[in-house]
This record gives structure tokens, C-alpha cells and sequence, in this order.
């Protein structure tokens, strides 16, 4: 989760989201570059006399600078159509679940077993406790087992709502009507927050997303003490 003084993108708590930090820095080493020499170029213009009696056309500087900036864009291109296409792979996954958006709240299917669902609701102020944050925590976290290839169906009852835990890399819109698909694995085991990034009424800022993720063993007990 985001704590003080963290500026930039959180942990990235699968492959995917480790990939995606490491291309944000990869395109942040390259506007860097590029301000600098326009920052540069800025300033010798401003200290400089740009008149010259013989000097009418520099052909090689043209072209330069015209090529230049598009292989530039090249580099940024590829890496980032290598994550777009990586990320919209669904690889044999070996659990399924079906996160339904109401309004204001998320409802969870487990598809693989029977009768698991349940809804999440976000744990009021009131209701507080030392190990509870605020406006993150929910009375009925979803449980997932780490280091295996799940598959997430979005989708929503009412309005548009948006399933998304960031430092799984994860965004995906939930549509009244419409099956959303998209898959992750989960690197280590600890507790994920997300909260509905969809504008989706009065109380879109309170239908938080907590993911518990915890060794197979334990996922498999939990499941097992669910279906009783
Ligand atoms: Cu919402």
C-alpha cells in the first residue's frame, strides 16, 4: 500500500506490476535526457547573437534532428507494446474470480467452488481498529493464493465501477452487461488495497478492494472453512 513520503508507484507485489515500475523509470531516464538538452538549447539561445551573414541553411542538423527524436520514440514503442501485449495474456490459470461493482460495495464469486461468494464491504470509521486503515480496509477481504496464475472476471450490477489493485498492475473496468477479463499472479504473500477508480457516485471513494494473499495451504483451508 502507499505509506508517507512514498512518491512514486508502489511495490510491485507481481511480474507484471515489477515490469511495469521498470519501464516508468525507463521512459523517466528518457524525458530526463531530453529536457536537459532542450533546457540547454533554451539557454544558449537566450545568450546568444543567432545571426550569421553566411551561415543560410545546415542541411545534416535537419536531418538529424528529424531522425533522431524518431528512434527515440522507437525505444519507448517497444517496451511498451511488449508490457500492453504481456499484460493482456490470460496464461492456463488456476483460479477464477468474478468481482461484481454495486453500488457502493464489491461482491466476490469464487466460480471454482461451490456456494463461495460473498459481499466487501468497507469497515466504517466507527468501527476502526488499531490494525485497520482507514477507507482501505474491508469486513470481507478476498483470499488468493501467491505464486499462482489467477483470472479476474469484472464486472458490475449498476453503474461503472473500476476493480483495481495498483501494485499488482491491475485496472479493469467493471461495465453492467459486460464480462471483463484479465489475470495476475501474486509474488508474495501480505495484504493488497485498491479502491474503485471509476467515478461511480456518492460514495465511490468507500468501496475499497482487499486482497489477503497467503501460501496455497492456507488458501485451500480457507476454503475448505468457507464452503462448510
Ligand atoms: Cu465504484
Amino acid at each position: 500500500m502507499t505509506t508517507w513520503l512514498n512518491m512514486s508507484l508502489q511495490d510491485g507485489a507481481s511480474p507484471i506490476m515489477e515490469q511495469l515500475v521498470f519501464f516508468h523509470d525507463h521512459v523517466l531516464t528518457i524525458m530526463l535526457m531530453i529536457t536537459t538538452t532542450v533546457l540547454y538549447m533554451m539557454i544558449t539561445l537566450i545568450r546568444n547573437k543567432q545571426t550569421s551573414r553566411f551561415m543560410l541553411e545546415g542541411q545534416m542538423i535537419e536531418t538529424t534532428w528529424t531522425i533522431a527524436p524518431a528512434i527515440i520514440l522507437v525505444f519507448i514503442a517497444m517496451p511498451s507494446l511488449r508490457l500492453l501485449y504481456l499484460m493482456d495474456e490470460v496464461h492456463n490459470p488456476s483460479l477464477t474470480l468474478k468481482a461484481v461493482g454495486h453500488q457502493w460495495y464489491w461482491s466476490y464469486e469464487y466460480s471454482d467452488f461451490t456456494k463461495l461468494e460473498f459481499d466487501s464491504y468497507m469497515i466504517p470509521q466507527e468501527e476502526q481498529q488499531e490494525s485497520t486503515f482507514r477507507l482501505l480496509d474491508t469486513d470481507n477481504r478476498i483470499v488468493l493464493p501467491m505464486n499462482s496464475p489467477i483470472r479476474m472476471i469484472v464486472t458490475a450490477a449498476d453503474v461503472l465501477h473500476s476493480w483495481t489493485i495498483p501494485s499488482l498492475g491491475v485496472k479493469t473496468d467493471a461495465t453492467p452487461g459486460r464480462l471483463n477479463q484479465t489475470s495476475f499472479s501474486i509474488s508474495r504473500p501480505g495484504i493488497l488495497y485498491g479502491q474503485c477508480s471509476e467515478i461511480c457516485g456518492a460514495n465511490h471513494s468507500f468501496m475499497p478492494i482487499t486482497i489477503e494473499s497467503v501460501p496455497a495451504k492456507y488458501f485451500i483451508n480457507w476454503v475448505s472453512k468457507m464452503s462448510e
